[in-house]
């Protein structure tokens, strides 16, 4: 059962909480991959406000989750920029870096009549440059890319030159996926990061972790790793269709001031949303 269900049934015929119930919902948070520490403050906050006022418990408690989405740094919207913007999608194997890409792209021509170009950067993995290519051609978008094992800051350098000559807006460059636990392949990403940020002086520059909602727990370790070594501009959080949870956003925003992005739900280009912190934390008090 989703969470979001178990704390609508959790509310169910209940007009205030006593001392019990306030811990069977921490419990519950938790249950949601919210992390305990947080759990507890969210809910020794949802006591103080319903000291003054019991009612609309669900209600309360959607305007507490909101408030937490609502602590990162602000970062600008994405497309809709005059400028031309250099996109890095980033994350661990296999969290659908490349499918966002994509769809990112097809946003941007879609719904904010915006060029894209992607840049196959993700030149470690055998089928990794012809997987873009193949969505390049789907979504008749030029795609650059260099061969297998080649340096992955230079493909993103020549999409970069590609884009001004070629009057793109958004270079939207698919990364390799790399384990946060690997010094390696961290620094590797460390220089990626220093190429692209002289390159793209006078572009805006973004970096985005993709986080994959079904990993729990773990994309809080990810978004410490990547965060510390780049100094990230936002998370992506995809599959949020196959899991009964997703609560670890939570505490991405409030321990580390990322805000939340896009959000995806699906395999198809058109599964994926601008991230709406209302919405997202009123489903999650599950209501709606
Ligand atoms: N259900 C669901 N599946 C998704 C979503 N996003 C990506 N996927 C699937 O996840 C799998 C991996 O996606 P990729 O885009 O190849 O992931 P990646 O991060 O590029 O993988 P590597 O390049 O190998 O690190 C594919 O089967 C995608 O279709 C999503 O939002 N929901
Ligand atoms: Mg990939």
């Amino acid at each position: 059962m989703k969470i979001s269900d178990k704390i609508k049934n959790f509310f169910l015929g209940k007009s205030a909480l006593n001392e019990d119930q306030f811990d069977d919902l921490c419990d519950l948070l938790i249950e949601g991959d919210f992390g305990a520490a947080l759990a507890y403050n969210t809910v020794e906050l949802l006591k103080e406000r319903c000291k003054k006022d019991s009612s609309d418990l669900p209600e309360k408690l959607a305007q507490l989750l909101e408030e937490e989405l609502l602590k990162a740094e602000n970062c600008e919207a994405f497309p809709g920029q005059e400028k031309l913007t250099a996109v890095l999608i980033l994350g661990v194997n296999g969290v659908g870096k490349t499918t966002t890409a994509a769809k990112l792209s097809y946003m941007c021509s879609s719904q904010f009549n915006k060029k894209t170009l992607l840049a196959a950067a993700d030149t470690f993995r055998a089928a990794a440059i012809d997987q873009l290519k193949i969505h390049g051609e789907k979504l008749n978008t030029r795609v650059v890319a260099h061969k297998q094992g080649g340096d992955p800051a230079a493909v993103v350098y020549d999409a970069l030159e590609a884009a001004v000559s070629g009057n793109i807006d958004t270079v939207i460059a698919d990364t390799a996926g790399r384990m946060h636990t690997k010094s390696a392949l961290v620094e590797e990403l460390k220089k990626i990061d220093r190429v692209v940020e002289q390159k793209a002086s006078s572009a805006r520059y973004l970096k985005y972790l993709v986080l994959d909602a079904t990993t729990g727990r773990n994309a809080f370790a990810q978004a410490e790793v990547f965060h510390s070594a780049v100094k990230l501009d936002g998370v992506i959080l995809t599959k949020y269709d196959s899991t009964a949870k997703g609560g670890v956003i939570f505490s991405i925003v409030s321990e580390l001031k990322l805000p939340i992005v896009f959000i995806c739900t699906g395999e198809k280009y058109g599964d994926i949303d601008i991230f709406n912190p209302k919405k997202f934390a009123r489903e999650f008090a599950g209501i709606e």
